[in-house]
């Protein structure tokens, strides 16, 4: 499985770093944001290292059908019919940390546009 060095989201998938993981698949791993902007906010990544949601895409579409089937898997988990579902690609949309992982936030209301 690729992986890189100094990804937090690989250290993550391998257990190297502590996360409260809330669902697992061969190829995905769904976590709680460490900080957390609604009631639930999980993120999805692919076990594997994409560094955003196109190259996810790309390179592998069936893990990217995994990461987002997952999303709403969690939501329903959670308890939640409404949610948002959010990729932020590239540091100007807000991406800080460069696996690709997909938001899972609701239980709460959320505006739109976002900022
Ligand atoms: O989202 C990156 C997200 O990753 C951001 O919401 C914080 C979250 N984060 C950062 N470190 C951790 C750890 N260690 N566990 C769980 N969540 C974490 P982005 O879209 O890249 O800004």
């Amino acid at each position: 499985m690729s992986s890189q060095v100094d990804c937090l989201f690989c250290k993550i998938v391998a257990g190297e770093v502590p996360a409260s993981v809330v669902r697992e698949s061969e190829r995905t791993l769904a976590f709680r944001d460490v900080s957390p902007q609604a009631p639930t906010h999980v993120l999805v990544v692919p076990k594997e290292h994409y560094q955003d949601a196109p190259a996810l895409a790309a390179g592998d579409p069936l893990a990217m059908a995994e990461v987002i089937s997952a999303g709403a898997a969690v939501a329903e988990q959670d308890g939640i019919e409404a949610f948002r579902l959010v990729f932020n690609t590239g540091a100007e949309a807000g991406q800080s940390v460069f696996h690709a992982h997909l938001h899972v936030l609701g239980g709460r209301a959320l505006s739109w546009p976002p900022g």
